[in-house]
This record gives C-alpha cells, structure tokens and sequence, in this order.
C-alpha cells in the first residue's frame, strides 16, 4: 500500500496565488495522476531551519515526502511522480526518451532567461545596468519562443500526447502571461492555455490559492 505524499510550499507565497512558485508544478503533476497529497506549509525561517535543511539542501520548496523517500528539486519531483504513475510520461520507449527530454528543455533552456527576467525585475530595477540586461534576457525569451512556436506549429502538445514535458513547459511559460513576448506567438499562448485548461491544473490552481487566500485573511 503507497502512503500519502506530503509536499512543501510556501506558507505565503509571495505571488499573489497566482500559482507561479514551484510547488504548482509537483500539485499539478500529482493530480493528473489521480495521486492525492498533503501539503506542509513553511515559512521562509523555517525552510532555513534544520529540520527543513534535512530534506531540501538548499532550504527550498517544493519537497516531496513518501515513506522512507524525501526528494527536492521540482523536476526530479515531478519526473518520480510521472515514472510511477500512469498519465505523464508515453509507456513505449523512445516517445517515452523525448518526453523526457522536453522535460529537460522546459527547466535547462527555456525556463533560466524567463525566471532571470522575473528576479531583475524585483531585484536589479534601480541599478544602471537594469535596461541593457532587460533587453538581453528578453533577446534570449525571444530566441526561444521562435523555436519553441516553430517546433509546435499547430500541435497541441508538444510530442504527441499530453506529457510531464508539456506540463513542465506550461508552468515555466505562464511565467510571461499579459507580456508581449507570449502575445507574439498565438501558437505558444494557445498552448500555454490549454494546459491551464485542464482540469488536473485547475484543481491545483485552486488548491495553492486557498493557502494563498488563507493566509491573507480571506
Ligand atoms: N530548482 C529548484 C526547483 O525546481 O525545485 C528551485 C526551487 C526554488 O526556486 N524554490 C523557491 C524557494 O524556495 C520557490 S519557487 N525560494 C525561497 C528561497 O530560496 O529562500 C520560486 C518562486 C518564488 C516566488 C515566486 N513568485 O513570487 O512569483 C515565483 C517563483
């Protein structure tokens, strides 16, 4: 009998709910499985604290727990959740290969520029070098999303059926949600929508923004 994965997350989430820390990626992967879970929700304190440092190095979320199993990394998490369970990953073993292979372009070469371009933002906004690194990082998002909308074309998913690929690349994309860069390429927006369409991602939606919702009172 499998135990209850339990997961970590920000108690408060600096994103306003809207689902962007790491922790949506490894909800959303446990309900396309069917995979219900716990949440541990940690303070910023307490993911540097020693009990936390035990299970994620780094003092991050997401973690995963499962009997004598505790994982970090959202990627590692997200690929032991579609490698035991049906639903994410193609059984056959090539298909199976690229799949996880668009696993690895979602977090090793789309997701770096993108998540860079949200960090200068808050961080770098008043230093001198903030335009010309702006423009830089944009160069990059841009660079990728041509290739990335060239190899979708009019697919709805990235390989075939809806994979652990397509939902690592959905939630590094939604990163640029209302921006210009997504806007430029209605093939790469259609597609981030779809996933969002889902009803595996709106239930994980849903559940991050109850925390959020909570903690703020309402
Ligand atoms: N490579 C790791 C993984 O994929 O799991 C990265 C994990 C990570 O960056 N975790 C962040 C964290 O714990 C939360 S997701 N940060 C706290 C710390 O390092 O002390 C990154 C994140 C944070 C906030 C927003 N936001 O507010 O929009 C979005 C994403």
């Amino acid at each position: 009998m499998r135990t209850t994965p339990t997961i970590t997350a920000f108690e408060r989430s600096p994103d306003g709910g809207r689902g962007l820390a790491r922790d949506m990626r490894v909800r959303w992967a446990l309900e396309e499985v069917g995979q219900p879970y716990e949440v541990r929700l940690v303070s910023f304190a307490q993911m540097k604290q020693p009990v936390h440092l035990a299970r994620h190095p780094f003092g991050q979320i997401p973690t995963y727990e499962e009997g004598d199993l505790v994982l970090f990394e959202s990627g590692a998490i997200v690929f032991h959740i579609a490698e035991r369970r049906h639903g994410l990953l193609p059984g056959e073993a090539n298909p199976r290969a690229r799949a996880v292979a668009w696993m690895f372009a979602a977090l090793n070469t789309v997701e770096p520029p993108i998540f860079d371009r949200d960090l200068v933002q808050i961080l770098e906004r008043k230093e001198p070098w903030y335009e010309a690194r702006m423009r830089a990082l944009e160069d990059s998002i841009r660079t990728r999303l041509v290739a990335l909308s060239r190899h979708l074309a009019d697919a709805d998913w990235l390989d075939g059926d809806f994979s652990a690929g397509d939902l690592l690349m959905v939630t590094v994309l939604r990163r640029l949600n209302g921006s210009s860069l997504l806007a430029d390429h209605p093939n790469i927006a259609a597609y981030v929508a779809r996933g969002e369409a889902r009803p595996a991602f709106q239930r994980a939606f849903e559940a991050q923004r109850a925390v959020f919702e909570a903690a703020s009172g309402g």
